[in-house]
């Protein structure tokens, strides 16, 4: 801390109570931070991820002392940021708190993606107290310029709503960043002065909203879905990955069972619906789509989009498809959209309980089943990626949580068909690396009853591979399957010249990390055949502490979509030059 900081406890200097003369806050919280940790506790949330601060200490003290959230301190706040969207992405919702400027904007990355993504975080920053902003106090976290609202303004960015809190307007503003989050399933930013936070909350009248359609809408959406039902020859419908952030992965499998017609996904949705249902088409990846599932997606003359699903250049192979918008029904969150026509104030919710009731005329559409795909190699044979990802599909089984990193793993993997009742994580249109390793720490604390598979590349998980220490000191048990192919593959596979020094990477010991990280009793291995890998697999399966397998690979063996996206640079990057 400069001279020029906060020389007292927040908590001296106003006199209110401390840790541990506190009583633990039940609803009627008296302090504004109080209230705004028991509102987002009221929320469903059992857990704050952060790293401290000294502008933040009002709110860790708030979370420190409430019986209904606990602090999950992380080893820095881009991977706090990650693993709040993990474990939004299972919980519905997720908080995280990190201190102003120096906490906040390290989290950015993290927060900014959950916002691409749909997924709630609460981002609840600490920040000078208002008192120091009034004078234009030189504090430690500025430029010395003394103004304080332009980090403000940048966060705010990476939320769909932002609040900055006083006791006048604490519990109004709160019900209105918690409607709003909740309406776009998108992150929120609360920032919060410290002589504020402590401050006394002024008692306010709000009851908090509850999100329905408006009915009138709701029925004309309705009938209007109905009509182009009606009148379409072919149907295929997409279940979006925002399904599954609103858990509406029952309500979405019940709407297409009552449609009858086929569903396809994309890597952004594997899973959302079990694999093994009778009316999945299969993946959709443009070009890189099986043949069947490209015709039955491409050909049909009605294209159901339940949620908003994303075609980008990650989930279509390049916009190798052939995909025509005017044949498209949109349903988002909160309108529906056929062609120019736009119903709004209709929840994605009520849709879909609309569509279950409908009695399809047609024959249900139902796959021919197909083989399981073939676990190949022998034991003595070096691990290649065409024996890898089979086996890992192999492996896991109903009930696994898998986190997916990009790079060549998020190619790899979901062209398998994987068990029922798997959950796939993956964050495929930010794609920021490093997520998977810090998103399956939220994963894993937010579902102790399933098992949490981290399936990463060495490079990806090198950003934010401290995480894993935090993992075991509140006790998860992932299984983390590391593949160390010597660098970047995915970059050298998307560039002419695969050998540039920036492919490279310090060659860690992967498979000793978790020692030095305080997993002490965690199964580790460092694999080179098929034998090792299976041996190790079987032994972090039987484990009830986590695992850690570093995956011995080839520098330039790659999935085979890898080696096709080569072949698009131009539709990926606009030019020959990527
Ligand atoms: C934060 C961030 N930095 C850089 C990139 C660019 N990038 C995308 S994939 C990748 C390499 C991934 O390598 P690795 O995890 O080793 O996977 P591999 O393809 O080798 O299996 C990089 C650097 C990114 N997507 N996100
Ligand atoms: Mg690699």
């Amino acid at each position: 801390m400069s001279s020029q900081a906060e020389v007292q406890t927040p908590e001296a200097r106003y006199n209110l109570e401390t840790k541990e003369n506190a009583e633990p806050s039940t609803g009627k919280a008296t302090s504004v931070i109080d209230y705004i940790v028991q509102r987002l506790a009221d929320e469903g949330i059992t857990d704050c991820f952060g790293v401290p601060g000294d502008y933040a200490f009002p709110v860790c003290d708030a979370v420190e002392r409430n019986p209904n959230i606990r602090w999950v301190g992380c080893s820095n706040e881009l991977n706090a940021s990650y693993a709040a969207d993990g474990y939004a992405r299972v919980r519905g919702a997720a908080m995280l708190s990190t201190t102003y400027a120096v906490g906040e904007l390290s989290a950015i990355n993290g927060v900014m993606g959950a916002k691409a993504e749909r997924s709630l975080v609460y981002h609840v920053v600490g920040m000078p107290s208002y008192q120091n902003q009034r004078v234009h106090k030189k504090l430690h976290h500025t430029f010395g310029d003394g103004v304080f609202g332009n980090f403000v303004n940048i966060s705010a960015q990476a939320a769909c709503v932002h609040a900055v809190i006083d006791p006048d307007n604490c519990v109004i503003e709160m019900e209105r960043v918690i409607t709003e989050a909740r309406r776009n399933n998108q992150p929120a930013y609360i920032v919060v002065p410290g002589d504020y936070a402590l401050a006394p909350v002024t008692p306010t009248e709000v009851r908090p909203v509850t999100l329905k359609s408006n009915p009138a809408s709701l029925e004309k959406a309705v009938a209007a879905i109905a009509e182009r039902v009606r009148g379409a020859k072919s149907i295929v419908a997409f279940p979006a990955f925002t399904l599954a952030r609103l858990r509406l992965q029952k309500e979405v499998r019940q709407a297409i069972e009552a449609l009858g017609c086929p569903f396809a996904t994309t890597t952004m949705e594997k899973c959302i619906i079990d694999e093994s249902h009778p009316q999945f088409a299969g993946l959709y990846a443009g070009a890189l789509s099986a043949e069947k599932t490209r015709q039955i997606v491409e050909d049909a003359e009605l294209v159901l989009d339940l949620g908003g699903i994303s075609l980008n250049d990650e989930t279509t192979a390049g916009f190798s498809g052939r995909l025509d918008s005017a044949r498209f029904v949109s349903v988002g969150l909160n309108d529906v959209r056929i062609g120019e026509q736009v119903f709004g104030n209709v929840r994605l919710a009520d849709v879909l309980a609309a569509l279950a009731q409908f009695k399809s005329p047609a024959l249900p559409y139902r796959r021919t089943p197909e083989q399981a795909q073939p676990v190949n190699g022998k034991p003595a044979d070096k691990i290649t990626m065409d024996s890898l990802y089979s086996r890992y599909a192999a492996f896991i089984r109903p009930g696994d949580n898998v986190v997916l990193e990009t790079g060549s793993a998020s190619l790899g993997l979901p062209p398998m068909t994987l068990a029922d009742d798997v959950r796939l994580h993956i964050q495929m249109l930010w794609g920021s690396i490093g997520w998977a390793t810090g998103a399956t720490f939220g994963v894993a604390l937010a579902d102790p009853n399933r098992r949490t598979i981290l399936i990463t590349g060495e490079g990806s998980h090198q950003l934010t591979a401290n995480e894993i220490g935090n993992m075991g000191r509140y006790g998860t048990n992932p299984i983390i399957l590391v593949l160390n192919n010597d660098g970047y593959m995915v970059e050298r596979a998307l560039e002419p010249y695969p050998d540039w020094s920036y492919n490279d990477l310090a060659k860690w010991r992967y498979a000793d990390l978790p020692r030095a990280l305080g997993c002490a009793d965690w199964i580790t291995a460092r694999v080179e055949t098929i034998g090792e890998l299976d041996a190790a697999m079987k032994a972090a399966r039987e484990s009830r502490s986590g695992a850690y397998i570093e995956v011995i690979g080839g520098r330039m063996d790659m999935p085979k979509a890898l080696a096709f996206a080569h072949t698009r640079i131009k539709e990926l990057y606009g030019s020959d030059a990527a």
